[in-house]
């Protein structure tokens, strides 16, 4: 481990106010102190390293020129905004990003007064800071609202919607294109291509440039019709950028590391006139920016684990078994080799669902669509029309955002497109904004779709090829972040009945019948309940839809306590079951159920086994879910008497 650099100017400032009156100078010093504060703090954390390093000069101009808190600084994900974090009194706690108990890895309202709005789903800066904006100008406040929004991000439909928004209402926002040419893999897309061939055709705008552009272009309160002809002149001359069309006052390009070009131009954003409406500054700027190592790889460092600082190396997985994501990427690898019909459809997440592999054996039957995941889904149930078999390889959490999609494009309309959820259930490091929580209830309520999710990998491996063979309808499929357990993995999967469980071990007095892969604690919960004379089957539901009736029927009479167990919110696989054993009068016969679901609570950042402890979704809570429904008095969870 290096010693940590010492850092003159970045100890003078616990706020944004200690740095307003720097000069130059020593922002640029500022500026190179927090790079290697960032760099410092992640190499023990982990986390999205690039993004940070590429936006630590605009992070240090903005706050120089903007006066923060009362000003609102929007960062869109959130991701990007650890700098932001050093310099707004969080620095003392920088070192616990994203561990237990510390800072969110993203901007957050609860965490402190200059993150006005939190987020980590991206391109809902633009909307959010229009919502400001408009509520400023109802209630006769004066203030800056500035969103600052990756390439990437600007490729999602949110980010249009809000630009054709604001573009119309004339409200006074701020926009930052922030153009460092990335998402988390390359941009794709006819926006990512027209950002390229912008700045092609242009030369960054030097000092000089901007000042007399701007005294030249920002107009004075009277003169709104003289502005507006020389933007029509503009438009005519140029064809205008696609943002002025829309309606904002385009600036740009400048060089996003070059203090002498930021300042000056967000200065004069600052001054200029309330109507000028909305303006979009952008900027370009360098992923992993400052650091070889980052600068060097693929992905900029998107997202690191913990790394030596001087080599960059990061620390290696366990070397255990594959990632389900992995699994999964290689079992459709084998479906399609043997279906042509089979095509994959990522929302900019290449790398996170292992389609980037899928790419490499099929790249004409692999589409990145960008950061777009409502049309990910229409345009996979398009292909579904011609015959295709898509699979949308998503992220449970980003799924939630094409919710009408899925329920209007393809359960409706009956369209077999297949939805291979990653990252179910609790996810660690990135917190509750990416917990895959939700989809079991938001899914299992549509009529025609099928639901399964993986106890194991092998199991992954089983409902890929269950999902390839049904053309009936949608069906869907979850498994979790990281590791699988460790099992043999078959050459291909088998292709499983719809709407049948399994039993794994037979028992008389306690069921578990689990959905997903709380199976493992289920197993060893039995081990425990068995250790105590209580005899106990281990049912895997597999399917939360259909459900197996006859299984859950089964294990309700035949048992004393019937305990389901998913990685999921209420309304679930248990409130499934409950439904059935209601309706078939099981209840009122005195089956004793108890559904063990997440609790009612957004679940903070923590490693994944701390998250379930808290859930209360381990062995150790099953166990004492059985014994309070058989009214046993837990002696092992008693206190220690003196
Ligand atoms: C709705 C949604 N889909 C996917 C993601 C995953 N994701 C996080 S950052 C990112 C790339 C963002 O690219 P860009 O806006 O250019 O920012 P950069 O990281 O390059 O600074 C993606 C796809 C997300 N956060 N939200």
């Amino acid at each position: 481990m290096t010693p940590q650099a010492i850092k003159p100017m970045l100890d003078r400032v616990h706020v944004p106010a200690d740095l307003r009156n720097f000069s130059p100078a020593q922002l640029k010093q500022l500026a190179d102190e927090l790079r290697r504060e960032t760099i410092e703090a992640v190499s023990i954390t982990g986390g999205h390293l690039g993004a940070s390093l590429g936006v630590v000069e605009l992070t240090v101009a903005l706050h120089h020129v903007f006066d923060t808190p009362n000003d609102r600084l929007i960062w869109d994900v959130g991701h990007q905004a650890y700098p932001h974090k050093i310099l707004t009194g969080r620095r003392d706690r920088i070192r616990t990003l994203r561990q237990g108990g510390g800072l969110s890895g993203f901007t957050r309202r609860s965490e402190s007064e200059y993150d006005p709005f939190g987020a980590a789903h991206s391109s809902t800066s633009i909307s959010a800071g229009l919502g400001m904006a408009v509520a400023r100008d109802l209630k006769g406040d004066k203030r800056h609202v500035i969103a600052v929004i990756g390439d990437g991000a600007m490729s999602a439909g949110m980010a249009y919607e809000a630009m054709n928004n604001a573009g119309a209402s004339k409200s006074r926002l701020i926009v930052i294109l922030n153009d460092n040419d990335m998402s988390i893999a390359p941009p794709v897309g006819a926006m990512s291509a027209y950002l390229s061939r912008m700045l092609s055709g242009r030369s960054y705008t030097g000092l000089r440039e901007v000042a007399s552009r701007m005294a030249r272009r920002f107009p004075k309160p009277l003169e709104r019709t003289a502005k507006r002809a020389e933007e029509i002149a503009r438009t005519i001359l140029t064809g205008g950028t696609l943002f002025e069309l829309m309606g904002f006052y385009y600036i740009g390009p400048i060089d996003g590391h070059n203090l002498d070009h930021l300042l000056p131009v967000l200065r004069n954003v600052r001054e200029a006139d309330d109507h000028l409406g909305p303006v979009l500054v952008h900027v370009v700027t360098q992923k992993g920016k400052g650091y070889a190592p980052a600068e060097a790889s693929a992905d900029k460092y998107h997202g690191v684990s913990t790394f030596n600082v001087v080599t960059g190396e990061q620390a290696k997985g366990t070397g255990g078994p594959p990632s389900y994501t992995k699994v999964f990427a290689n079992a459709l690898i084998a479906e399609a080799q043997a279906d042509a019909r089979i095509v994959a459809v990522t929302a900019a997440m290449p790398a996170g669902t292992g389609l980037d592999l899928f790419a490499k054996r099929f790249p004409h039957r692999s589409f990145d669509v960008g950061i777009a995941e409502q049309h990910a889904v229409t345009f996979a149930a398009g292909m579904a029309c011609e015959g295709f078999k898509p699979f949308v390889a998503i992220y449970s959490t980003f799924l939630q955002r094409a919710y009408d999609q899925v329920v209007h494009d393809v359960a409706i309309q009956n369209l077999p497109v297949r939805f291979a959820m990653d990252r179910a259930g609790l996810v660690g490091a990135d917190g509750a904004t990416h917990a895959g929580s939700f989809d079991i209830a938001y899914l299992g309520c549509l009529p025609n779709m099928v639901l399964m999710a993986a106890a194991d990998e092998a199991e992954l491996m089983h409902m890929v090829a269950t999902a390839a063979a049904h053309d009936a309808g949608p069906i869907g499929f979850r498994y979790p972040r990281g590791e699988g357990v460790g099992v043999a993995l078959p050459e291909r999967g088998e292709i499983l009945p719809i709407g049948k469980g399994r039993v794994l071990r037979e028992g008389t007095k306690v069921a578990l019948l689990s959905y997903g892969t709380r199976l493992a604690e289920c197993l060893k919960a039995a081990d425990e309940l068995a250790a105590r004379g209580l005899s106990t089957t281990v049912a895997d539901a597999r399917f939360a839809k259909p459900l197996d009736r006859e299984l859950v029927h089964r294990l309700a009479r035949e048992h004393e306590v019937l305990i389901t167990i998913e990685e999921g919110s209420i309304g679930g696989f248990g409130s499934f079951v409950l439904h059935e054993l209601a309706h078939a009068g099981l209840l009122d016969a005195g089956a004793k159920v108890r559904p063990m679901v997440l609790p009612d609570v957004f679940i903070d950042h923590d490693k994944p086994q701390l998250q379930y402890d808290k859930a209360g979704l381990n062995a150790r809570h099953i166990v004492a879910t059985a014994l309070g429904a058989l009214g046993i008095a837990d002696v092992a969870a008693q206190p220690a008497r003196a």
